[in-house]
């Protein structure tokens, strides 16, 4: 197993998304809070050129709130509009509509001058699966208009949403790349839930989680400070299975794994600026 999946829908969704992308005004591209880095894609980087883009940093819930603000700042001052935000919390409709308005100001203004009072603008919606493109759509149109489930690759082709009569939505499909040149990013994706579980290597990603964690997040573990990475996670395993003591070692291991991806551990932000 290699952390590594680009199936065919990712493909031609990635060649449809390039069909449209002259008629769109403006790009949200949703990325996990917890991967600011490693979770955007440098094929969708390629494809929307210089449209206008605002970064949704989704599950902020799940991140590390200092990394939210030191991030945040990053982008700041790389004069690139940002967000952090948890998409299931009622208050996020407003504050993504004040921020796309914002965005969109200068397109506004130039319409004007053109004699234009009012259109529809278009916003495609991308981003890595599973980071929660559909849920915010849902959010924005205050109902469910678009399938969401806890699982990448629900998504499967391009469709438009009316947001209030003023902006026309296109949800896409989470979309990864063909080739990670770090192979540290496909260990990443995975831990952020954005990755099939049938592709992971899920022992080698639950010990880089707990390696990071010894070095960045100490005190989410229940370990002494000499404690081996690999002796951590024992502990964790035999723990799991006090709990439920039908389950075999493979499957103590896939339950510790979820707990990760569903942030269950604790908060984490598994990059770095300078990474
Ligand atoms: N905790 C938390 N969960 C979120 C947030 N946003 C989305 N989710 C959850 O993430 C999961 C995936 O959401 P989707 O909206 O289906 O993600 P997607 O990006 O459309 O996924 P694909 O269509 O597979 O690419 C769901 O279980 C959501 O409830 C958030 O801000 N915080
Ligand atoms: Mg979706």
């Amino acid at each position: 197993m290699s952390n590594h999946w680009f199936p065919g829908h990712m493909a031609k969704a990635r060649r449809l998304m390039s069909e449209h992308i002259s008629n769109i005004d403006c790009i949200i591209e949703v990325r996990d809070a917890r991967l600011p880095l490693s979770s955007t894609n440098p094929m969708l980087q390629e494809l929307k050129g210089s449209k206008p883009t605002l970064i949704l940093f989704s599950k902020s819930d799940l991140s590390d709130e200092k990394m939210n603000e030191s991030f945040k700042q990053y982008f700041d001052q790389h004069q690139q509009p940002t967000l952090f935000l948890n998409s299931l919390h009622v208050s996020a409709r407003n504050k993504v509509l004040k921020a796309l308005d914002q965005a969109l100001e200068p397109k506004r203004l130039k319409d004007k001058s053109k004699g234009i009072q009012f259109r529809m603008y278009k916003i495609m919606v991308v981003g890595i699966p599973n980071v929660g493109k559909s849920t915010l759509i849902n959010t924005l149109a205050r109902k469910r208009v678009v399938e969401v489930a806890n699982k990448p690759g629900v998504t499967q082709s391009l469709k438009w949403l009316n947001i209030d009569n003023k902006y026309m939505l296109m949800d896409t499909p989470g979309v990864l790349w063909p080739k990670f040149e770090d192979p540290k990013t496909g260990t990443k994706i995975a831990l952020c839930h954005s990755m099939k579980e049938g592709v992971v290597n899920i022992e080698e990603v639950v010990k880089y989680a707990f390696s990071f964690m010894k070095e960045h997040y100490p005190h989410l573990l229940n370990s002494k400070p000499e404690e081996e990475v690999g002796d951590i996670i024992e502990t964790a395993l035999q723990a799991i299975k006090k709990n439920s003591l039908s389950l075999t070692d493979e499957e103590a291991l896939l339950t510790l794994y979820r707990d990760i991806k569903e942030g269950r551990l604790g908060r984490i932000t598994y990059d770095r600026i300078e990474d």
